[in-house]
């Protein structure tokens, strides 16, 4: 097991020391930061911090030093978001100071979607994403979006506050065999269910395969709506995107 002194960067083991409360996040949270490299530390502190200047600059210099794109997404970037997450959910700090840390996070995923985004192979097939409707989250819909146009698929991004009536009408342009909802907030999750009940009312349930997630959706959630799957990260979303797929007649 990992100690606070196995972390390189001072600012990093002082905001543990001083936010973090819970022993099982604590701990967690050691253990991520601790396998990262120090540099990917840095990153992470510097979105913590709001510093998207930083951000920037750490980001590029990461990937010229030849550091994978997608290490720097989880070590950095998403690592950083964590701590951010708690602070925010034990009122350390408020909106204003995680838009700042959000926007860190853009301008690190602006070096990082290209590279994750370019997959060099021909389109396998399309998908359609967006975050529900209320809920204007758009971090992690837009790593996977980043992620499945990186393993080749078509992704149609319908932004955030989506209604049912947007959803329906994408799948239908593009004739997209594949949906997939994000939601951060527990007041807007139902909007999935929503959704997946007006494909049901519209009879297209059977043409396209649905998946959800977000930090609060629970693969408990996820059946009892009705979906077909559940991605609790960009990396699952991707894998359930490609079982539609390759076995479109599964049950998942
Ligand atoms: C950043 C943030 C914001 C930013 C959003 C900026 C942006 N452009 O997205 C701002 C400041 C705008 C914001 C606003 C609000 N927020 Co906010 N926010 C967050 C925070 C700190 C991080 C979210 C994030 O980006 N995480 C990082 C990404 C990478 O993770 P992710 O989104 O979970 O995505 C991953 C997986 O879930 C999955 N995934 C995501 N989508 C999908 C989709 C599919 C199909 C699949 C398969 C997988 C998948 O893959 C992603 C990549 O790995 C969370 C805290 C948290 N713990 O989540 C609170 C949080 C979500 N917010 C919260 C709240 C309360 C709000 C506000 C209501 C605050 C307010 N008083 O105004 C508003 C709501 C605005 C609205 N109508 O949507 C609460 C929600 C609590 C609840 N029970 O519902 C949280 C949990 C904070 C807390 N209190 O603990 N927020």
């Amino acid at each position: 097991m990992a100690s606070i002194n196995d972390i390189a960067n001072e600012f990093i083991r002082e905001e543990i020391e001083e936010y973090l409360e819970q022993p099982d996040e604590i701990e967690l949270t050691i253990e991520m930061f601790a396998q990262a490299t120090p540099a990917m530390q840095d990153i992470a502190a510097a979105l913590i911090d709001g510093d998207h200047h930083t951000v920037d600059e750490m980001t590029q210099a990461a990937l010229e030093d030849g550091t994978e794109a997608l290490e720097i997404m989880d070590d950095g970037l998403i690592a950083g978001m964590g701590v951010v997450g708690i602070k925010f959910r034990e009122n350390f700090i408020f909106v204003p100071e995680v838009l700042a840390c959000a926007r860190a996070m853009k301008a690190g995923m602006a070096y990082i979607e290209p590279i994750l985004s370019d997959s060099g192979i021909d389109p396998i097939g399309t998908v359609i994403m967006g975050t529900v409707k209320g809920d204007l989250h758009d971090i992690g819909k837009n790593l996977c979006i980043m992620m499945l146009r990186g393993a080749g698929f078509v992704v149609h991004d319908l932004g955030v506050d989506t209604s049912e009536d947007d959803f329906i009408e994408a799948v239908e342009e593009y004739e997209a065999p594949i949906l997939g909802m994000s939601a951060l907030l527990t007041t807007t999750m139902p909007n999935m269910g929503k959704t997946i009940d007006a494909f049901i009312d519209e009879d297209l349930r059977e043409e396209v395969k649905i998946m959800v997630g977000g930090a609060p959706v629970t693969q408990t959630f996820a059946d009892d709506m009705g979906a077909d799957g559940y991605g609790k990260d960009a990396l699952a979303c991707v894998a359930l995107a490609k079982k539609f797929l390759l076995e479109p007649d599964e049950e998942w």
